[in-house]
C-alpha cells in the first residue's frame, strides 16, 4: 500500500507554502501592531496583535482553498486539546516573534510547516523585514533564499560547551518550576569554570523559535534550547534544521526522540560531535522541565 507521503507533490505543496509566506510578509510589514485583549493568552508577556489573527484567517482559507483534505493547526485558532494526527497537518504560526513585532524590532518570521505522519515533512520560514526565507523538504536539503545551501559554512566539528554559543529563550512563563529550571540552567551555563558553570561563549535569543531554529541551521549558533514553545513554532525550522544536518532532541534529558508537539526541544547544528554535545548539555540543566510531560 503507498504511503500518504508517496502521493503527495511535497515540491509544489514548497512552493505553494512560500508564496503564501510572501503574501503573508506583506501583510505584516504593512501592519501597524495592535495587541488584542489577554482572552486565552496567559499573561501581560504573551502578546498577540490583530494583525497574527488576521494572517493566520489568510493562511488558512489560502491553504484550505488549495488542499481542502488536509488538517490545520494555527497559534491563533488552536483550541486546548486538539491533537496533532498522521494526517497531513499544515502547523502554522502567522507571526513568530509577536513580542518583536509590537516592539519593531526586525526578527519576525513567518513559520509554514507540513507534518505528514507527525513527522515534519516542508518548513519554510520567511522574516519579512530582512527577506531572509529559510526552506527545506524532508531528504532534499534545506536553502537560504532557495538557492543557497545550509549551513552557511563548513561545520568544525562540536567540541565542548565552553567554546559555544548557545541559543534560549525566557519564553512568557515567569514562574513555576520550569522557570526556575531555565534561569538556573542560563546562570550555570555562562558561569566560569571555578564557579562551577560551563563557561560557554554566549547565550543568544532571537524572540523567535523558527529563527532560533534557523540560526543553528545555519551554523552560526551551535545550540538551542527551549521548553514552553508549540508545534507551529518549531515544526517548519524543524525540517531547515534536520536538511541542513542538525539534530534536534528532547529538552529534558534522556530522549533521543522528540515528537514535533513535545513542547521541549534542544537543537545541535551540524557537525562531528553531536551526540557528545547533547549529553554534555543535558548534564548542566537544572532540574527538569514539567511542560509537555
Ligand atoms: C514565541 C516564540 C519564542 C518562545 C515564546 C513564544 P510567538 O512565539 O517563538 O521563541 O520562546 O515562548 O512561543 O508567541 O511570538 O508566536
Amino acid at each position: 500500500m503507498p504511503s500518504i507521503m508517496s502521493d503527495l507533490n511535497l515540491q509544489e505543496i514548497h512552493d505553494f507554502l512560500i508564496a503564501v509566506a510572501k503574501k503573508a510578509g506583506e501583510m505584516i510589514t504593512t501592519a501597524r501592531p495592535t495587541t488584542v485583549a489577554a482572552g486565552e493568552k496567559k499573561n501581560s508577556a504573551d502578546l498577540v496583535t490583530e494583525t497574527d489573527q488576521a494572517v493566520e484567517k489568510m493562511v488558512s482559507t489560502t491553504l484550505k482553498e488549495k488542499y481542502p483534505d488536509f488538517a490545520f493547526m494555527g497559534e491563533e485558532t488552536y483550541k486546548p486539546g486538539d491533537r496533532l494526527t498522521a494526517a497531513p497537518t499544515f502547523i502554522v504560526d502567522p507571526i513568530d516573534g509577536t513580542t518583536n513585532f509590537v516592539h519593531g524590532y526586525p526578527y519576525v518570521s513567518i513559520s509554514l510547516g507540513l507534518a505528514v505522519e507527525h513527522k515534519p515533512t516542508v518548513g519554510v520560514v520567511f522574516n519579512p523585514f530582512t527577506q531572509t526565507l529559510y526552506s527545506a523538504i524532508k531528504g532534499r536539503g534545506a536553502f537560504l533564499n532557495h538557492t543557497t545551501p545550509l549551513p552557511l559554512r563548513d561545520p568544525e566539528p562540536l567540541r565542548q560547551l565552553d567554546s559555544a554559543v548557545v541559543c534560549v529563550e525566557w519564553g512568557s512563563e515567569r514562574t513555576g518550576n520550569d522557570y526556575k529550571v531555565k534561569s538556573e540552567t542560563f546562570r550555570k551555563l555562562c558561569a566560569s569554570k571555578e564557579d562551577g558553570g560551563a563557561m560557554v561563549h554566549g547565550l543568544r535569543s532571537f524572540g523567535s523559535a523558527a529563527l532560533n531554529l534557523c540560526g543553528v541551521a545555519s551554523g552560526a549558533l551551535d545550540l538551542y534550547w527551549e521548553g514552553g514553545c508549540w508545534a507551529w513554532d518549531v515544526c517548519a525550522g524543524w525540517v531547515i534544521l534536520t536538511e541542513a544536518g542538525g539534530l534536534i532532541v528532547d529538552g529534558n534529558p534522556g530522549n533521543w526522540e522528540q515528537s514535533v508537539d513535545g513542547r521541549r526541544y534542544l537543537a545541535v547544528r551540524k557537525g562531528e560531535g553531536q551526540k557528545a554535545m547533547v549529553e554534555e548539555f543535558w548534564g548542566w540543566i537544572q532540574g527538569k522541565m514539567e511542560v509537555g510531560i
